[in-house]
């Protein structure tokens, strides 16, 4: 309730910054930069535009919680399970002979196992999700970032979008998800093998599962086996970069 209010409002101010600087900047002809009064009101709206960029654009921060606002309990939500028997077997033995694939538009291919994800420098945070349904919960994420994945594995200048490839389906089609450059260089966009201080179950993605806190949680791909790099969405699936958004007209860009 709240938190769709807060929404509301932060879309809103993006939406005013982006045409109050936009307006500012084609007004702005070299006639009047003459006038130093002009130009003091041009060079301050030009302050605002950028601290407005950097509060509320595409790089900006999702709030982060303190553990007092953990959620007691999160749901778990799409599939809870994974019917593939490799699956099945690679969840039996801890995922020991688990490795994920980092492949298409990069200069290294990579198979990573799980200690070598949980090796890299790791990051934190306890963030809040919020699904497209329209319930809520608060918890902690820890994993590599994304963008030290892609670092490993070399992107290719082609590369605009990375694809999440996932263990479960439905019926037949397989669980994907896409996210572009923006968002996969986020900081806070990481691989979590950990919820909450605890080894992530399977409900909740084991054994990883992307966090791209800046968007809603269909995007949140969990069951992650594959990572690929593509230049364009075409000829992926439906086309339209993720399962709800082939299935059932979701957008592909769910940012909050
Ligand atoms: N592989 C996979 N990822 C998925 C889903 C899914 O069914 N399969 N459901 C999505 C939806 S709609 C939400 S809200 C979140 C739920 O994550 P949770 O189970 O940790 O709450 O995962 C998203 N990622
Ligand atoms: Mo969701």
């Amino acid at each position: 309730m709240s938190g769709s209010a807060k929404i509301l409002t932060r879309r809103g101010l993006l939406r005013a910054g982006a045409l109050g600087a936009g307006g500012l900047v084609l007004s702005g002809c070299d006639r009047l930069n003459d006038n130093s009064g002009f130009r003091s009101l041009l060079e301050s709206a030009e302050g605002l535009h950028l601290r407005s960029q950097r509060l509320f654009g595409r790089d900006a921060l999702a709030r982060e919680f303190s553990p007092a606002d953990l959620s007691p309990e999160f749901r778990a939500n799409g599939n809870r399970e994974v019917k593939d028997a490799a699956y099945r077997q690679q969840l039996a033995s801890g995922f020991a002979g688990w490795t994920l694939k980092v492949d298409g538009l990069v200069e290294k291919p990579l198979a990573l196992p799980l200690s070598a994800l949980q090796a890299m420098p790791q990051r934190a945070q306890i963030t809040r999700h919020d699904c497209v349904e329209g319930w809520s919960a608060i918890g902690k994420w820890q994993g590599p970032q994304l963008s030290h994945v892609l670092d490993v594995a070399g992107l290719k200048p082609q590369a605009r979008f990375i694809v999440f490839h996932c263990a479960d389906r439905f019926g037949s089609t397989p669980y994907y998800e896409s996210i572009d450059m923006i968002d996969a260089l986020h900081p806070q966009t990481i691989l979590a093998w950990r919820m909450n201080d605890k080894v992530l179950p399977e409900k909740f993605g084991a054994p990883l599962r992307l966090r791209v806190e800046r968007q809603l949680g269909y995007k949140h791909a969990k069951y992650v086996m594959r990572i690929e790099a593509r230049e364009s969405l075409d000829g992926l699936y439906g086309g339209k970069g993720g399962y709800w958004e082939d299935s059932s007209g979701y957008a592909w860009y769910a940012g909050i």
